[in-house]
């Protein structure tokens, strides 16, 4: 998509999504959260974290939720996380802290089936239950003109012609995601190869474990959700850790 000139895009053109938990085991609120991650006390202009319906039986392209982040500014740690009030999460002291009454609704504000999540510039009003797919074909002509998207995510549960928004499709095949973690080290926007997604594990909606029958082939072992806490590091690669040991090893033999 093309940046239009009057957007100020120097405020948003560094900040992403960064987690966000879909489905929470059990009654998703007030467990759901996006996290986005950004400058360091950098104020957000023009920008909304926006929930874009996936479903095909529902209405592809509604506006389930926004949350508006204009004259919000990001934590000292670079985050800025979404959560419902109420929510069970212990952040860092750095975290911009957002509550949005949505995500404590019976069943949360994010679909658990196909849905996107968008993080939108956009000098305009926009009203949630708005849908921007009049042709229901995965295309959001109805976005303002000056408008653009500044990072997405979303995936589908394999219903028939349903759409993923925003061009980043994490869809996996033997399962529909319940939540989604961007590597620590990938600063790329709308990039598919930053993010991993599983199921999450258990029975309480406070779950941060991820279920390691049902994640992204990508996902590192052990990995856990972080909500306002910087995600935490890609553990080595085998082959980084076997090279790591031959070498050690070889530090060993060389002792007396
Ligand atoms: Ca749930
Ligand atoms: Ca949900
Ligand atoms: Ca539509
Ligand atoms: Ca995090």
């Amino acid at each position: 998509m093309i940046l239009p000139v009057d957007v100020a895009i120097t405020d948003t053109n560094v900040v992403l999504l960064s987690e966000a938990k879909v489905n929470p085991p059990g009654e998703d609120a007030p467990y759901e959260f996006v996290e986005i991650r950004g400058p360091a006390n950098k104020r957000l202009t023009n920008l909304f974290l926006v929930a874009v319906q996936g479903n095909s039986s529902s209405a592809p392209g509604r506006l389930d939720t926004i949350v508006d982040l204009n004259g919000r500014i990001i934590g000292t740690n670079g985050l800025l996380i979404v959560a419902a009030p109420g929510h069970p999460y212990l952040f860092s002291p750095g975290t911009t802290v957002l509550l949005a009454p949505q995500l404590a609704e019976s069943g949360g504000a994010f679909d658990n089936g196909s849905g996107s999540i968008l993080l939108l510039g956009c000098r305009e009003e926009l009203d949630e239950g708005d849908d921007l797919d009049n042709g229901d074909n995965g295309r959001l002509e109805g976005l303002p003109r000056t408008a653009y998207i500044v990072d997405a995510i979303g995936w589908t549960d394999g219903g028939n012609n349903d759409e993923v928004y925003g061009g980043v499709d994490l869809s996996q095949r033997n399962f529909t995601p319940d939540a989604a973690g961007r590597f620590p080290g990938s600063n790329a926007p709308l990039s598919k190869a930053s993010w991993f997604v599983g199921d999450l594990a258990g029975t309480n909606g406070s779950s941060l474990n991820f279920d390691s029958e049902n994640v992204s082939g990508n996902t590192p072992t052990g990995n856990v959700m972080t909500p306002g806490v910087i995600n935490k590091s890609r553990p080595p690669s085998r082959r980084t850790r076997s090279r790591r040991s031959r070498v050690s090893s070889v530090i060993r033999r060389t002792k007396p």
